[in-house]
């Protein structure tokens, strides 16, 4: 059975031009996408994404670095498409993500607080289906 996966190109993402790159590498693959729009995150809905790190040390910085600029949010659908977009991404660390994925080829470490790490991706089909309902509630 098909399932859908939200990824989301972060600022960092969108502001080094990568959104295409980002969406040609999810395409390329074969999946379908379902939803893409430029979004301005705000704290309520991030607090609500990333709910599992709040209290954590990285969280403040976390969402100051999502609210510094527009993110792309995107829905692909595809059997195993919330695996398939993890493997595409990479480990969270850009520094030791593989080559070949995108947070591998495209990202580094810099001196910020947080990871600035390119994507967002679901880690399972409950996440998936949470993460849709607050970046597109209407599908
Ligand atoms: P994921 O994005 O690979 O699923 P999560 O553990 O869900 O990773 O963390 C959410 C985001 O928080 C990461 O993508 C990264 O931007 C940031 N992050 C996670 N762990 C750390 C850390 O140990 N230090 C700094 N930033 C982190
Ligand atoms: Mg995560």
């Amino acid at each position: 059975m098909s399932e859908r996966t939200l990824i989301l190109v972060k600022p960092d993402g969108v502001k080094r031009g990568l959104s295409g790159e980002i969406l040609r590498r999810v395409e390329a693959k074969g999946y379908v996408l379902v939803a893409v729009e430029l979004r301005t995150a705000t704290p309520e809905l991030l607090a609500e994404h990333y709910s599992e790190h709040v209290g954590k040390p990285f969280y403040e910085p976390l969402v100051e670095f999502m609210l510094s600029g527009p993110t792309l949010a995107i829905v692909a659908e595809g059997e195993r498409v919330i695996e398939g977009f993890r493997s595409l991404a990479g480990a969270t660390d850009p520094t030791s993500a593989a080559p070949g994925t995108i947070r591998g080829d495209l990202g580094r470490q810099w001196p910020t607080k947080v990871l600035q790490n390119l994507v967002h991706g679901s880690d399972s089909e409950e996440s998936s289906a949470r993460e849709i309902g607050i970046w597109f509630p209407s599908l």
